[in-house]
């Protein structure tokens, strides 16, 4: 494999599509060796179709705010590749939302599908819509709106989109309802539904809960626990929320969360009805952290800044993509930090990386640590497809059955001759020769 050639025509192609070449590159970097082992890979052209998706489907999206106000967004869908199955993959709202990002987003998802054990093929969407400030209105005449474009490429053995950054339960019932009316017909076209209408249990909290099993089994391999210990996370939706119950729940005190506005500093930790406030500040659609100081004074807020200045001994950044970079790795490191486990997407910036790995950090990318997402939407559209509902313990313990297979297979194809786990090539190596062996059966189409 030529590295740098297949990067330098990739920029080409595609100038200024940071984000995507980043991941890209990262990937690249960690299968090169394996890559380089298995000629049949180099003859099928496996890397040139791999890095560009199967198709794009970009269009318009009109809607009548609240004051009558005619407004138009821009609406993605990324079908990167479903050689291992349908199109499996979140949708974000945000109005940072653009190709790059949707790009980046989509060719991680086919690794971290492949991860999850479960057959599901990899895409990513979304919109530029901006939900802050929204109505409910507003948010349902977008969703319904955006639904009359999207529906024509989805369906429960196509393409199964679900929820990411903007897009919650909320959002997926309004999405769900519109494509319902359309497609005449009740299935389980997207995850992250109601429980009364399909949902699983689990699947809001699966993505937090796993990224803690998942760092879990990170500490394991020291002999260490979460009891006692004291966490970083940022963000304060969906995720965050998720992982700072579990990681109190098993004995950690969780000292931060953040949003766009800056952090929050809990000396007491976030546990008990400071959970739930969580919901509650994510659900007023202000995109601030700030309110949290207010109601629970021992806190404090830290205006513009990230959380990674805290002490900490496991961090878990649950926000968006480079929100750590390399100053923020060195004051972890400088601070003791001994597990940084990534909640969200691409979090950390290569640099940061590096430097994590360099100092033998236990660290782990967001593809192998947030897989449990999407491996409950994966639950879920099982027992849609045989029409029951399991247990709440029954996708708890799938989920964490997923998570600690992940691993294995991390430490499997990550393991240097010095014992140090390279969570980043574990999980790019195993998460591509899966997909890639597959494509090879199937020939070239
Ligand atoms: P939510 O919309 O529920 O929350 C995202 C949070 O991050 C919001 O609080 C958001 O605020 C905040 N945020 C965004 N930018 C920044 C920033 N620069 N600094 C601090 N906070 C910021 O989304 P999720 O919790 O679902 O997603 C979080 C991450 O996890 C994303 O990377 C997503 O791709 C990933 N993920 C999500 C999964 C899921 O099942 N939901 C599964 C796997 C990964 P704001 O909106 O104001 O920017
Ligand atoms: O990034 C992700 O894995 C998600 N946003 C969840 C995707 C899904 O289909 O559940």
């Amino acid at each position: 494999m030529n590295l740098e050639k297949i990067m330098n025509d990739l920029e080409k192609k595609h100038p200024g599509e940071k984000e995507y070449l980043q991941a890209v590159r990262e990937v690249l970097e960690s299968i090169e060796e394996v890559y380089n082992e298995n000629p049949q890979f180099e003859s099928a052209n496996i890397i040139d179709r791999l890095v560009e998706p199967d198709r794009i489907l970009t269009f318009k999206v009109c809607w009548v705010d609240d004051n009558g106000k005619v407004q138009v967004n821009l609406g993605y869908r990324i079908q990167f590749n479903n050689a291992i199955g349908p199109y499996k993959g979140g949708l974000r709202f945000h109005p940072s939302v653009n190709l790059s990002i949707l790009k980046f987003l989509g060719f991680e998802q086919i690794f971290k599908n492949s991860l999850t054990t479960l057959p599901m093929g990899g895409a990513k969407g979304g919109s530029d819509f901006d939900p802050k400030g929204k109505s409910n209105a507003e948010i349902m005449r977008f969703c319904q709106s955006f639904m009359l474009e999207l529906w024509k490429i989805i369906g429960p053995e196509t393409d199964v989109p679900a929820g990411d950054i903007g897009v919650g339960g909320r959002e997926i019932g309004f999405l769900y309802g519109m494509y319902r009316k359309l497609a005449r017909e009740n299935t389980g076209v997207l995850t992250g539904k109601g429980l009364n209408w399909g949902g699983s249990l689990v699947r809001p909290e699966a993505t937090g809960f796993g990224a803690v099993y998942f760092a879990k089994e990170m500490l394991a391999t020291k002999g260490e626990t979460f009891k006692g210990k004291t966490v970083a996370i940022s963000g304060f939706g969906n995720v965050a929320w998720g992982a700072v119950s579990k990681a109190t729940e098993l004995g950690a005190k969780v000292v931060t969360i953040s949003g766009p506005d800056g952090y929050i500093y809990d000396p007491d930790g976030i546990s008990g009805e400071k959970i739930d406030y969580m919901l509650e500040l994510r659900s007023s659609n202000q995109d601030i952290v700030k309110p949290y100081s207010y109601e629970f004074p021992n806190a404090q807020f830290h205006q513009g800044k990230r959380p990674w200045e805290v002490k900490c001994d496991i961090a878990l950044p649950c926000a968006t993509q480079n929100e750590l970079g390399k100053e923020d790795a060195a004051t972890l490191i400088k601070n003791g930090v001994f597990c940084v486990a990534e909640g969200a997407n691409m979090p950390s910036t290569p640099e940061a990386v590096e430097l994590f790995i360099e100092n033998k950090v236990l660290f782990a990318p967001g593809k192998a640590v947030n897989a449990g997402g999407v491996a409950t939407s994966g639950l879920e559209m099982s027992q849609n497809a045989m029409k029951i509902s399991w247990a709440k313990k029954e996708v708890d313990e799938r989920l964490h059955h997923i998570m600690c297979s992940i691993h294995e297979a991390c430490v499997k194809y990550g393991k240097d001759k010095d014992g140090y786990v390279n969570y980043v090539k574990g999980a790019n190596v195993a998460g591509f020769l899966k997909v890639a062996n597959a494509m090879l059966d199937q020939g070239v189409i």
